[in-house]
């Protein structure tokens, strides 16, 4: 049976890529729980700096497979529980930083996934759906979460409401994405610039993504503690002492030690 995610490694850099391409990546319990699986795996391994989460095929993720729905033994909280939550908390909670590589479309779950990322990189014929609402249901999986953080309640509740497709100037307009790169060197392009994020400070990146998903949810006082409690741990790793020295040298900063 083939594996419903793809695992590869170049550089420092490791893909896992959605592959059940036939439903255009649509989400079973199998791909779900290996996906985390995997996520987990990537973050306590020590030659892996960077993960990117991406789709086999014309699609990214089309949500929930809607065959796997009916006859489940499962409510759908406690469903949301097995599977997309622990997913969600996964990506944001990984100390490494996460790409969603967007190759295609993003709907319903699949939307919450492309947008959980740290950095968003969308092919230019990528779109996103919030398409719970087709089948008359509530955005899940962090897209409540995400959107209005992202582009305001009224704009998310529209997309949310009238689940239109937005396409990849818009999204990079809104800021859901990073970047726009052509379809063409789509592959190419995201491995470059996932490399390029490696060679960046570990320890540092670690620390900010925490700083700032802590500071999403605090007050400035809050956050100002945070950011000192955290400076600490930052400024006391050999990195920092690289970046200093590097400076004063006038060369390049070597953050990658083997
Ligand atoms: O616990 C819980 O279960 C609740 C969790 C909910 C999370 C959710 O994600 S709810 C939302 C579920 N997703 C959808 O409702 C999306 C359904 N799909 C679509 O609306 C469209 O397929 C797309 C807009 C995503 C893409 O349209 P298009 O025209 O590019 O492709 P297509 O022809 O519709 O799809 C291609 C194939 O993929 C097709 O199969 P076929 O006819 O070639 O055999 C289609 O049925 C299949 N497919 C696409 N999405 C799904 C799917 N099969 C199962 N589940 C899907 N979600």
């Amino acid at each position: 049976e083939q594996s419903v995610i793809l695992v590869s490694d170049q550089a420092a850099v490791r893909t896992l890529t959605l592959n059940r391409e036939h439903k255009l990546n649509a989400a079973n319990d199998k791909l779900l729980l290996t996906l985390t699986r995997e996520l987990e795996r990537a973050d306590a391994d020590p030659a892996v700096r960077v993960v990117v989460i991406t789709g086999a095929g014309r699609g990214f993720c089309a949500g929930q497979d809607l065959g796997d729905v009916s006859g489940r033994d499962m409510t759908f909280t406690e469903h949301l529980n097995h599977t997309y939550n622990p997913l969600i908390r996964t990506i944001r909670g990984l100390s490494k930083p996460v790409i969603t590589a967007v190759n295609g479309v993003a709907a319903g779950a699949g939307a919450s996934l492309a947008l959980a990322g740290d950095i968003r990189l969308w092919t230019r014929g990528a779109n996103l759906i919030e398409v719970f609402s087709n089948i008359a249901l509530v955005p899940d999986s962090g897209s409540t979460w995400f959107l209005p953080r992202l582009v305001g309640y009224h704009r998310a509740f529209e997309m949310m409401a009238l689940a239109e497709k937005i396409g990849s100037d818009d999204a990079l307009r809104l800021g859901l994405c990073e970047q726009v790169f052509p379809d063409e060197s789509f592959r190419a392009d995201v491995q470059a610039y996932a490399e390029r994020l490696a060679a960046r400070p570990a320890n540092a990146l670690k620390l900010t993504k925490q700083a700032l998903t802590d500071a999403l949810t605090s007050t400035l006082d809050q956050a100002l503690d945070r950011e000192a409690e955290l400076q600490q741990l930052a400024g006391d790793h050999w990195e920092h002492e690289e970046g200093v020295t590097a400076f004063k040298e006038k060369r390049p900063a070597q953050f990658v030690r083997e």
